[in-house]
């Protein structure tokens, strides 16, 4: 773990190099750049027969009403991530994804973690209200050998589909490569869709050593650069832990596909060619109403809700495929940024489905946060590595705001590459991008800040106060300083 000071040293001298580098000559060939390090072996993602499976949910040990407790270990082991290989890997509970751990809207959730992992780390509820202390942030460190309770209780109306991943200081992205996350859903006692088959769906990629290790850049190599800057990206894409799944669906059917992006760095452009897509919600719960769509852009920590109406005919198939998208800037953009990839099969059953699944034209009311009460209007300037010109500094408090304020938010991206905006804790309302009003309401906890763009949002502080996050979601950028801290009194 590099201090501050270090962490600012390494990133700018690598950020500012390439900065520079589009602006007068590369410092490092393009070739080299675009040359795929020799330890990563190019896996194939041919079609296998595994059918997609929810990743199992963690055991409520609890007999007592409106409670959820369960048992999270982290600790390294040994498993199959890879066909006929084995990986040393870290897992929640030896599986990855890590088990999901279900709740339901007011719900007291308390889950006793133990970290034996032989390092620090901690677990982040990634955009559930709670308070500062159950954040998993990097303020409360969980040494190898310790152990934490989290415990919080989850609000009414934040029925969604939430995640959870490791945020220790400067090593998030080393620990998720390594296998820690998994899926976080919250149930509503009055979900209008709870009848439709559901898939959850966990996104990741990593690449290997030829002997089936998890390959990480040497320090100081063109690789590790390349990786600071795009982030790490992986070559192999896993849904669920598996490389290419199917699911069945039968003609007529309806399903519930909750899609998670636990990637460190990689989007996610969604698209299943020849039907379209109704999304129906993202990152903390659904919509008012579905909006109907070709394809849909996750970037990484986002989630999407999608109703997948199965328009094919009986016998057919489909896939789900990753469309090209252009996140970064020239000097590093992979050489294979423009081709698609297949992420499951979709396949359809010899049969139809006999009797037609009506949908509801409303799913629930999202309350509009009004701007009119907004006291406060901040910008935040996002440049490579950096927000509003500093990098992290955990004895620093960069904004302060009071319980119960509602504020806007301007998030200035002015660098040649997108960064997934998170805030911890509070969850808000895009008002605009670009000036554009958002064309539907919904509740965010991430926004992706494309290149020289902006986004306005709206976020109201309920309670808890303390130290709270924001920072790129590029798990590179974030351990490397991209990071500041609001103080809520
Ligand atoms: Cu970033």
């Amino acid at each position: 773990m590099g201090t501050p000071v270090g962490r600012l040293a390494n990133f700018c001298s690598v950020a500012s190099g390439l900065i520079a580098a589009s602006l007068v000559m590369p410092i490092v060939p393009m070739a080299a750049l675009h040359a795929q390090p020799k330890a990563v072996q190019r896996i194939d993602s041919k079609p296998v027969a595994d059918t997609l499976q929810n990743p199992p949910v963690l055991r409520n040990i609890s007999s007592r009403a409106h409670t959820v407790e369960v048992n999270i270990v982290a600790a390294p082991t040994r498993i199959s991530v890879l066909p006929g290989r084995l990986t040393d890997v870290y897992a929640y509970n030896g599986s990855i994804p890590g088990p999901t751990l279900e709740a339901r809207e007011g719900d007291r959730v308390i889950i006793h973690f133990r970290n034996d992992l032989p390092e620090a780390t901690t677990i982040h509820w990634h955009g559930v209200h709670l308070p500062a202390n159950m954040d998993g942030s990097p303020f409360d460190p969980v040494p190898p050998g310790g152990h934490y309770d989290y415990v919080f209780t989850i609000p009414r109306g934040t029925a969604g589909t939430y995640w959870y991943h490791p945020h220790p200081d400067g090593r998030s992205e080393y620990q998720a490569a390594m296998g820690l996350f998994g899926a976080f859903i919250v149930r509503a006692a009055d979900d209008p869709i709870a009848t439709l088959p559901e898939k959850v769906i966990v996104l990741s990629d990593n690449r290997f050593r030829p002997d089936g290790s998890i390959e990480f850049a040497d320090s100081n190599s063109t690789q590790s650069d390349v990786d600071m800057e795009n982030g790490r990206e992986g070559n192999v894409l896993f849904v669920n832990g598996k490389i290419r799944p199917s699911i069945q669906i039968r003609s007529g059917e309806v399903q519930r596909w909750r899609v998670i992006n636990a990637s460190a760095a990689r989007v996610y452009r969604l698209s299943i060619p020849g039907q379209t897509l109704l999304h129906v919600g993202s990152d903390d719960g659904l919509f008012e109403r579905a909006v109907e769509t070709n394809e849909i852009l996750v970037a990484n920590s986002e989630r999407v809700e999608l109703v997948v109406r199965g328009t094919g005919g009986p016998g057919s198939t489909a896939t789900l495929t990753d469309l090209p998208y252009d996140r970064y800037m020239p000097q590093t953009r992979p050489a294979d940024w423009n081709t698609s990839h297949v992420l499951l099969d979709l396949r359809y059953s010899d049969q139809a489905l006999s009797a037609p699944v009506t949908l509801p034209t409303t799913f629930r009311v999202v309350p509009a946060l009004d701007t009119a009460r907004a006291t406060v209007r901040r910008t935040v300037i996002l440049s490579q590595g950096m927000i509003n010109g500093h990098t992290m500094d955990m004895s620093r408090v960069d904004m302060e705001a009071s319980v119960g304020a509602t504020e806007i938010w301007d998030v200035e991206n002015v660098v040649g590459m997108d960064h997934p905006f998170h805030l911890h804790g509070f969850q808000f309302q895009v008002l605009d991008r670009n000036g554009v009003p958002e064309p539907f309401r919904s509740w965010k906890d991430v926004v992706n800040i494309p290149k020289h763009e902006a986004v306005r949002f709206i976020v109201h502080y309920a309670d808890f106060p303390g130290k709270w996050m924001f920072h790129c979601h590029i798990l590179a950028h974030e351990d490397h300083g991209m990071m500041a801290v609001l103080e809520v009194r």
